[in-house]
């Protein structure tokens, strides 16, 4: 059955996968391989491209240096553009060198902090090759024992470091700055909150934004809440999708929690957040045991399910009963907007833009992940530090 959804404003939505959700990623116990994982940056596109083409609302691919590093990003551009996709947002990555044990943008050793500056100089030069307009910076920053360094101290590290990385930013180019509550620091985390992160791109300037993603906030969080505050500030830059269970589960988006998919969704919307494209929507995730390419297009999938949903509440009814104190009636509207049943709708509305109307099943049945497992094997998978 077809719900009314305004499809131009579902036509609005589009995602940014990530690259590394196409090599193996696992936990500290193992991690596992999957046959055809990508073995660089090239493959990865390519098995990114895999999801826009059947989802036709994921067009751009966040690259993760050194990851992702090549010798031409010019060619890795062209590349991506030959398979229908662009490159989006360059993740930085000071968490995997010995020189990072102690931080790197906090460090108390200057020399350490100036190879975390000059790593981001470096993730500059290549968003002006890709053409990409984001830094994203996620820090691992932090301490494990309390009186281990100063807090405070730390902060004004990361204040002046990160002034450093955003003079260097072309006008067009934003710093878009991720918290996270703890891992792998497990007393304090340099940037631990949404708060934290704000206060440091205040005193940046206009082009630095707060990333916020699902998992990095503690069991219970609002994080409804937050969305509608940093868009209410103008300061929301960027929402990494994901689900989890226990901590930053990096799981497949609504896999644990749809409902507050929704109600985030709800206040992205509400806070003009949707559709508009300084308020870019990416997947963060890995997937350690479940197939790649279909674990992105599923994620993909489950977002644009929740969209839809938000697009079928009857804003003017919700209104009317906040208006009147309705607290039963506003509820309901809500929840009835949340269990709408809109697959079929979509599957329509797929239909009617030359896409399949089940795209996972379209994917599987195209042969691709068979003919990557032949072409790749035997060879060097790509994963965590390749
Ligand atoms: C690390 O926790 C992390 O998951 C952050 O969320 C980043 O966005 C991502 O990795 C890429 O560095
Ligand atoms: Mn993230």
């Amino acid at each position: 059955m077809s719900v009314p959804i305004d499809t131009d404003r579902l036509d609005l939505l589009r995602i940014e996968v990530p690259s590394w959700a196409y090599g193996n990623s696992g936990t500290r116990f193992r991690v596992f391989g999957t046959p055809g994982t990508p073995g660089d940056a090239f493959e990865k596109v390519s098995d990114a491209a895999q999801v826009h083409r059947h989802t036709g609302i994921a067009p751009t691919v966040a690259l993760h240096i050194p990851w992702d590093r090549v010798d031409d990003f010019g060619a890795l551009r062209a590349h991506a553009e030959s398979e229908g996709v662009a490159l989006g947002t360059v993740n930085s990555n000071t968490f995997q060198e010995e020189d990072y044990k102690f931080g790197s943008l906090c460090h108390p050793d200057a020399r350490v902090r100036a190879k975390a500056v000059a790593h981001h100089a470096e993730c500059i030069d290549i968003m002006r090759e890709t053409g990409s307009r984001d830094l994203k910076v996620w820090l691992a920053d932090g301490t494990n024992y309390p009186g281990q360094d100063s807090i405070r101290e730390r902060q004004q590290r990361l204040a002046d470091s990160l002034a450093e990385i955003y003079a260097m930013l072309d006008d067009d180019q934003r710093l878009v700055l991720e918290y996270k509550f703890f891992e792998p620091a497990f007393y304090h985390t340099d940037v631990p909150d949404w708060g934290t992160s704000y206060v440091h791109c205040v005193e940046l300037g206009p082009k630095a934004k707060v990333v916020l993603d699902t998992g990095h906030h503690a069991p219970g969080t609002n994080i409804e809440f937050i969305v509608a505050q940093l868009l209410r500030l103008g300061r929301l830059g960027a929402f990494d999708f994901n689900s989890r269970f226990y901590a930053d589960d990096d799981l497949i988006v609504g896999a644990a929690d749809p409902f507050q998919l929704f109600r985030i969704l709800v206040e992205l919307v509400d806070g003009g957040g949707y559709g508009d494209p300084d308020v870019q929507l990416v997947l963060d995730q890995c997937h350690n045991v479940e197939a790649k390419i279909p674990g992105q297009i599923r994620s993909v999938l489950n977002v644009q399910e929740a969209v839809a949903k938000v697009l079928a509440l009857d804003v003017d009814a919700l209104a009317a009963a906040r208006r009147d104190c309705d607290v039963l009636l506003a509820n309901e509207i809500l929840m009835d907007a949340f269990h709408t049943d809109v697959r079929g709708t979509l599957a329509e509305h797929r239909a009617a833009r030359g896409l399949p109307e089940d795209p996972m099943r379209a994917f599987l049945a195209s042969g691709y992940l068979e003919r990557i497992a032949a072409d790749r094997a035997g060879r060097a998978q790509a994963g965590w530090g390749a």
